[in-house]
This record gives C-alpha cells, sequence and structure tokens, in this order.
C-alpha cells in the first residue's frame, strides 16, 4: 500500500469551463488542488528526482488541460487532470479537486468544486516508461551454463545477450573458472526493484552466501540502469568495479561497445576470458 503523498494546493489557472453560453464566452479563475499517492522511499534514500514526481511536471499538466481544452464539466476536467498525472511513472492514485471560484448562481456561496479520486487501474494501460539496463551474470559452482541459463530465463525483459565467456576467477579465494555473460533488459522496474529481483534470482539458483567472493552458483549484478548514478548502502550504480573487470567489459562490448572507454582494451590485463559459447533468448 503507497503511504506516501505529494499535495500540491490552490493552483490557480485562468480557462474556460461551464455550460451556460457567458461562461464558454469568457474566461474565468479556477483552482487546482492535488494529493499524489506514491512510494518516495527510494527518492528519499538517494536525492534522486527521478525516483519520484516532479510536481512542477504535475502543475504543467494541470494548466495545459485546464487552459488547453474547452470543457462543460468540472468534472471532464477533474478527469483529463487525473489521467494526465496518472501517466507519470511511479504515480500510483491521484485524487483531483478542481474548484470554480465565481460560480454563474444568484446565491452568495464562495466557491464550487467537484473532487475525485482515480487509481491507476481505473485508467486505460498506459504502459510505464521502459529504461535499457545491463546486467553482469556469472557463475561457478555446479552446472555453471544451465545456472546462467535459469538467471536468462528468470530475468523479466531481456533483450539482447552477449557470448558466452570462460572467465579465470578475480578476487576471493581459490576457486573455479566462471562463465560470464552481459544481458541487456528493457524494464519498467526502478534500479532498487530490478536489484530485489536479481537478488531473488540468485536465491532461486540455490546460492549460499558463505564468503564474499566466493564460489558461487549464480550472483547477477545490476551494471548499469540507464544513466542513473546511484549510491546508496544496498546498491551503487553503475557498478563500483565494472570498469576494472575484463570478465564484465568483455561481454557488455559485445552488446553496447559505444558504453565503453576507447581504452579499455589496453588498460585491462590481457587473457583469463575467453568465448566459449553463446546462449540465445
Ligand atoms: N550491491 C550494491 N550494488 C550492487 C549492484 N550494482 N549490483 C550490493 C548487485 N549488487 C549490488 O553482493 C553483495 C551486495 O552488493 C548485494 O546484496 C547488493 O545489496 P553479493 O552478490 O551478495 O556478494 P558478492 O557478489 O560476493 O560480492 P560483490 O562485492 O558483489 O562481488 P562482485 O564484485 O560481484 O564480485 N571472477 C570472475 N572471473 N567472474 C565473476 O563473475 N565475480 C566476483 C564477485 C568475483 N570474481 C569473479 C566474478
Ligand atoms: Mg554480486
Amino acid at each position: 500500500m503507497t503511504v506516501d503523498r505529494i499535495e500540491l494546493n490552490g493552483l490557480r489557472v485562468v480557462g474556460t469551463i461551464g455550460v451556460l453560453p457567458e461562461e464558454q464566452a469568457r474566461p474565468q479563475p479556477f483552482e487546482v488542488d492535488m494529493v499524489i499517492d506514491l512510494d518516495v522511499r527510494n527518492a528519499g534514500r538517494t536525492d534522486d528526482l527521478e525516483l519520484t514526481v516532479n510536481y512542477g511536471v504535475a502543475i504543467a499538466l494541470a494548466q495545459k488541460v485546464i487552459a488547453g481544452e474547452k470543457t462543460l464539466l468540472l468534472e471532464k476536467v477533474a478527469t483529463r487532470i487525473a489521467e494526465e498525472v496518472l501517466g507519470l511513472a511511479r504515480v500510483d492514485a491521484v485524487e483531483v479537486v478542481v474548484r470554480k471560484l465565481r460560480p454563474p448562481v444568484p446565491e452568495d456561496i464562495q466557491s464550487t468544486a467537484v473532487r475525485i479520486k482515480r487509481y491507476r487501474a481505473d485508467m486505460y494501460h498506459r504502459p510505464r516508461p521502459l529504461t535499457t539496463a545491463y546486467v553482469a551474470l556469472g557463475s561457478n559452482l555446479g552446472d555453471r551454463r544451465e545456472h546462467l541459463r535459469f538467471g536468462v530465463a528468470n530475468l523479466p525483459g531481456v533483450t539482447a545477450l552477449s557470448g558466452v565467456y570462460e572467465t579465470d576467477p578475480v578476487g576471493g579465494p581459490e576457486q573455479g573458472a566462471y562463465l560470464n555473460l552481459v544481458a541487456r533488459i528493457e524494464t519498467d522496474l526502478d534500479p532498487f526493484a530490478l536489484l530485489e529481483t536479481c537478488l531473488a534470482i540468485e536465491a532461486g539458483s540455490g546460492r549460499e552466501r558463505k564468503i564474499r567472493w566466493g564460489a558461487r552458483t549464480l550472483d547477477i549484478d545490476v551494471l548499469l540502469w540507464g544513466d542513473a548514478k546511484i549510491e546508496s548502502a544496498d546498491l551503487t550504480v553503475p557498478h563500483p568495479r565494472m570498469w576494472e573487470r575484463r570478465f564484465v567489459l568483455q561481454p557488455l562490448a559485445d552488446l553496447a561497445p559505444e558504453l565503453l572507454d576507447d581504452d579499455w582494451d589496453r588498460r585491462l590485463p590481457a587473457g583469463g576470458v575467453e568465448r566459449v559459447d553463446d546462449l540465445h533468448l
């Protein structure tokens, strides 16, 4: 359940809304309030605007609807604003109030208003934006190829795979050679949700965490998530050690050489990484 909210109060906008001819002839002032339900925990942890809703954008959407669309009913305007705001990534629900400040009735009344609440599920389906991410898979215990295949099959949104490389172990205690590959995914998961998915898939492969950098059935690291830069207690993106590792950059170069510096191949120690196989989607 979402418990976080972003509130906007008393946005003044001029528009043409009303059933009477004089209301359609002359723009009048309206006021909009919004309460946006969303989960801001990741934005709170990282200070990253990409992980929340920019309220400037929500304001611009309300202004666009009121100033740009002639309508008869406040209900229609409120619904249109709710549709636009629900189209923003991460918004779970929105409450919208549209208030007419000078209602055209003879009685003495301050304002009239329509208040609606709409949930993402109420709206026709609008897909969340997809982000291109790269994840690295490695295995050096048990049936290594089968573990990689298991990882790839369970990762959501895989669109391309590097070759499979047999690689000498780097760091850690003495252990067997790895099979490594890199997958490109198109994902609507945020980076933290993607990491949780990777950890769940590792667990599903029977991975036990006993020794850091020790042998493992399956390791899945988030290398890149769009061009996001994240440094939090449980997630660092880009992966902090990726640029020093041939077992990561060689497969990544199969998929996205443009993301690597010109120098990577000369910079890293040669050898210990050999293409042995391909997996197919
Ligand atoms: N974490 C933080 N950032 C990330 C990220 N971008 N992606 C945290 C994934 N995890 C990230 O990872 C420990 C914690 O790191 C996670 O719970 C997550 O919150 P882990 O997988 O439990 O531990 P680990 O893999 O043993 O440690 P670490 O430091 O992630 O090791 P690396 O850097 O992944 O290195 N040699 C070859 N040839 N091939 C390999 O694949 N892999 C390693 C592991 C060492 N040597 C290798 C290979
Ligand atoms: Mg890891």
